[in-house]
């Protein structure tokens, strides 16, 4: 039996939701295991307009009053955008959302100073812009980033720009903004800001399958819908198609950043990689905690 614990720090969660269902899945189990210390959640990458829109109303399904703001739709380059985000034709919610990521952060970070950790399930961008505007230090206002990619299993070069992540991985989150990504774990080493990291192979060890979906669908749950189609359109997209499943890279973050000892780290400097899960059968616990109230 592991111990675990729970801490008592206030989150922001930064995300891309409404391409892959496990950010929604994800904000789905923060309401059920951090409530109210839960302070805001923006979006980034592709439509983030659309993908505030869609917290807004998974937000509303599950009764939960959270700041959500629209962050920076492309990356710090100004180039590529892969998953776009209009994926998520299904989104109803039709009021208006604050497009002001940055300053939600900014305000957040100002004041849950020392108190908050930054869950970072998406790329980088909209952290690297807070950083790029508000000068370098805001990021020592950060108790930890728990964050959702990859660095180099060695993580010496850190501070060589381009080689210090693998490229052309399967580490999304690294791999679109790679620029944002370097500001950001070079501004938290220089301040010694705690960054841990779960890496992809490790999050692809948990997943959900349809029959999964189908028992989360049949729940009863207002939000159980939404999600539920969130998860048909992105299996239906995803490269993992054919085997029907779909997996929990951030609601494994998210469950790492409320409890200590679910995890065992190998640390370099500020840099604290997951090298194993230590917490028994994380989707059926997944299932329950999320179907509960
Ligand atoms: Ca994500």
């Amino acid at each position: 039996m592991i111990k675990i614990k729970k801490r008592q720090n206030y989150i922001h969660i930064d995300s891309d939701p409404f391409t892959d269902v496990d950010d929604a899945l994800a904000i789905t189990l923060a309401r059920r295991i951090c409530g109210d210390k839960v302070v805001g959640i923006t979006t980034v990458h592709g439509d983030v307009k659309l993908r505030a829109r869609g917290v807004k109303e998974l937000l509303g399904l599950l009764d939960w009053d959270v700041e959500v703001a629209a962050g920076f739709e492309k990356s710090i380059d100004g180039g590529k955008v892969w998953w776009k985000g209009d994926e998520a034709s299904y989104v109803t919610y039709a009021g208006d959302v604050r497009e002001d990521a940055i300053d939600l952060l900014k305000e957040n970070l100002s004041e849950y100073s020392g108190k908050i950790d930054l869950v970072s399930i998406a790329p980088m961008t909209n952290i690297a812009k807070l950083i790029e505007q508000e000068g370098e230090e805001i990021i020592k206002n950060l108790n930890s980033i728990y964050f959702m990619g990859k660095v180099k299993e060695s993580v010496d070069g850190i501070g060589q720009r381009e080689s210090k992540y693998i490229p052309n991985s399967l580490a999304h989150n690294v791999n679109v903004d790679v620029d944002a990504a370097n500001i950001v774990f070079d501004v938290c080493e220089k301040y010694n800001v705690p960054v841990y990291v779960v890496p992809t192979e490790l999050c692809k060890e948990h997943w959900f399958e349809q029959t999964d979906w189908e028992l989360i669908r049949d729940s009863g749950c207002e939000w159980s819908k939404l999600l539920y189609v969130n998860s048909q359109d992105w299996i239906s997209r995803s490269q993992y198609a054919d085997q029907g499943v779909s997996y929990l890279y951030d609601p494994l973050v998210l469950f790492g950043a409320v409890f200590d000892g679910v995890f065992e780290f190998e640390q370099n400097k500020n840099v604290f990689v997951a090298k194993s899960f230590l917490f028994p059968d994380f989707s059926s616990y997944l299932i329950g905690r999320i179907v509960s109230n």
